[in-house]
């Protein structure tokens, strides 16, 4: 059985309901994607506040941060396509995720989390020693060569070029194969770390890949350590919170890539 399908079946709806009861203290001042024409709800003083969009990986690698390290915090979502002023107003270039607090405002998922992680050190996700840190930050800073199969794996199989883009794919996934045999159960070792979250949200979404590429399933006998891993990253609280179910993002994907980008799917 393929690591992703044990773990679907691991991951049932009430441990995931009594996760989300766990976290309930988030507030959440709009599912709803705002768009252009709506107001930016109002900030409290010394609330943390993130904008963000509910099937962004960048925008999980911060949430999960965020509820590991316990941080109390206020969600905003943002329509992409439409964006408010406001919301440019906070990051010119008009990505999220977006931190902002008491008037500082912060952009970029790597920037964000190496913010919250000095700001909010317990517990710690990055190395003290400098080097160290370097060689986890090189991890999630070269991780582009993974993501960015995303969406060339499903453009490739037009084109013809899908055996080529899953060499690539196989090749980098080795990468952190190897780096995690070396590690131990997380890429944290014993516990996670900054490079676990880091890359996590595109090991959920596996399996928009799966159904153009079965190959592309991280199966037990080939990546053994991976496989495990997302076992044990699935049971982790955080994790658990952010979790989308594998039809949500492969409905998400296919309205983004018909572009019409189906921001609130699943909400009543
Ligand atoms: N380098 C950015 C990438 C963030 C990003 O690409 N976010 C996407 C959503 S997943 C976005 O905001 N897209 C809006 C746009 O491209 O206009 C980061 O790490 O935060």
């Amino acid at each position: 059985m393929s690591a992703f399908t044990c773990c679907q079946r691991r991951l049932q709806k009430s441990l995931i309901q009594e996760t989300k009861r766990h976290f309930s203290e988030i507030k959440i001042m709009s599912e709803k994607a705002l768009g252009i024409g709506s107001a930016c709800p109002p900030l409290t003083p010394g609330v943390l506040r993130l904008y963000s969009m509910r099937f962004c990986p960048y925008a999980q690698r911060t949430r999960l941060v965020l509820l590991h390290k316990k941080i109390e915090f206020e969600t905003v979502n943002i329509n992409l396509k439409q964006k408010p002023d406001w919301f440019y107003a906070r990051n010119p270039i008009g990505l999220v995720p977006v931190l902002e607090i008491d008037g500082k405002v912060l952009y970029e998922s790597n920037v964000c989390n190496e913010y919250l992680d000095n700001v909010y050190p317990s517990p710690r996700l990055m190395p003290t020693d400098f080097y160290q840190a370097c060689q986890d930050k090189m991890l999630w800073e070269t991780f582009g060569k993974v993501s960015q199969l995303f969406y060339e794996i499903p453009k490739s199989v037009a084109d013809g070029t899908l055996p080529k883009c899953l060499r690539r794919y196989e090749r980098q996934i080795t990468r952190y194969e190897i780096e995690l045999s070396k590690r131990g159960k997380y890429f944290g070792g014993s516990s996670p770390c900054m490079v676990d979250f880091m890359i996590w949200p595109w090991f959920e979404r596996i399996p928009v890949l799966t159904i153009i590429a079965p190959e592309a399933e991280i199966k037990s006998h080939k990546f053994p350590h991976l496989s495990s891993w997302m076992n044990v990253m699935m049971e982790l609280p955080a994790v658990k919170e952010t979790y989308e179910e594998p039809t949500a993002h492969v409905h998400f994907f296919s309205s983004l890539r018909a572009g019409s980008p189906d921001y609130d799917y699943g909400l009543s």
